[in-house]
């Protein structure tokens, strides 16, 4: 992909990057996105309807069935060239990476993760008494047609165990947030990769950069509500786009 040079120049010359990422990042490892990951038994729901706390109270095994899916689906992926990119510009310049995903690819791929804003797939705890609580070892058998899982017992209240994710309708972490919002001050590039910036308050990161000054690099196949206020949308995949950056900014050596 032809990276224009002002870009690259903008890059080369950025003192803190901020990446804001949401499920397309994931994608190329094969993890579905948030709105595709409803097949199956699932696929009669919406992801924002099954997403929240009021769903896993009428029906605790169907979506405790959902999630153990997507967690069996994470464990068995792995970072793609987009999540290995992202890690390759931590050799030059501060990176923040605010990530919408509840998988631990960035970390995986050697990024470290300044702020999970909807929490993560790999950190349970009971949906009654806020317990903390971990999975056993090893990857979770789910039909791939999707099935009902009776959550786990809390071993202090006997209480279901809920996924560690934030639901809609539930306020984000504080300290993710307080992350976010000190990224958003220090950043003076945002690369918006992967996401569809259809979620509040996350949604709001890169316009917030942007009135500060940032400039916004927006990437994703498809055009988004972000299009009207990014700097540049590269149109096409996370995993061809981001090496392409990283390696039009500092060379193929520093790529
Ligand atoms: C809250 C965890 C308040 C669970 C998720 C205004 C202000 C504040 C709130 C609201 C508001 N308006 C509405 C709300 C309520 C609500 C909301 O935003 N609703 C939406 C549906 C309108 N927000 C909330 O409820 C939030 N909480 O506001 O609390 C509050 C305050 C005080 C007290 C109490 C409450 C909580 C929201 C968090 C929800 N949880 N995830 C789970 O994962 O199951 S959000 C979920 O959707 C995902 O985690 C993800 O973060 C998010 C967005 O999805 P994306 O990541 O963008 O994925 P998506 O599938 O949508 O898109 C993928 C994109 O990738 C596409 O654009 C595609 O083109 C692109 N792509 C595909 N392939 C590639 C690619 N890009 C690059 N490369 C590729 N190869
Ligand atoms: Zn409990």
């Amino acid at each position: 992909m032809d990276i224009p040079d002002a870009l690259s120049q903008r890059l080369r010359e950025a003192q803190h990057i901020l990446f804001f990422t949401g499920a397309g990042v994931s994608a190329e490892s094969g993890i579905p996105t948030f709105r595709d990951a409803m097949s199956g038994l699932w696929s009669r729901f919406e992801a924002t309807d099954l997403a929240t706390p009021e769903a896993f109270a009428r029906d605790p095994a169907l979506v405790w069935g959902w999630y153990e899916w997507r967690r069996r689906k994470v464990l068995q992926a792995a970072p793609n060239p987009a999540h290995r990119a992202i890690a390759g510009f931590l050799r030059h310049a501060e990176v923040s990476v605010i990530t919408q995903n509840v998988d631990d690819l960035h970390e995986r791929a050697g990024s470290p993760v300044s702020a999970h804003l909807h929490g993560s797939l790999h950190a349970p705890r009971c949906f009654a008494c806020g317990h903390p609580a971990s999975y056993p070892p090893g990857v979770p058998e789910v039909a791939e047609g999707g099935e009902r899982i009776e959550p786990p017992c809390c071993h202090r209240c006997g209480g279901p165990l809920r996924p560690g994710v934030v639901w809609f309708g539930e306020s984000l972490p504080e300290a993710d947030w307080g992350a976010a919002m000190a990224a958003i001050e220090d950043a003076d590039m945002v690369l918006s990769v992967g996401t569809s910036s259809l979620v509040w308050p996350a949604a709001e990161i890169p316009v917030w950069a942007s009135r500060r000054g940032a400039c916004v690099v927006q990437v994703n196949p498809q055009p988004t509500a972000l299009d009207e206020i990014a700097t540049v949308s590269l149109r096409g995949p996370a995993g061809a786009i981001l090496p392409a950056l990283l390696e039009s900014a500092y060379g193929r050596s520093g790529a």
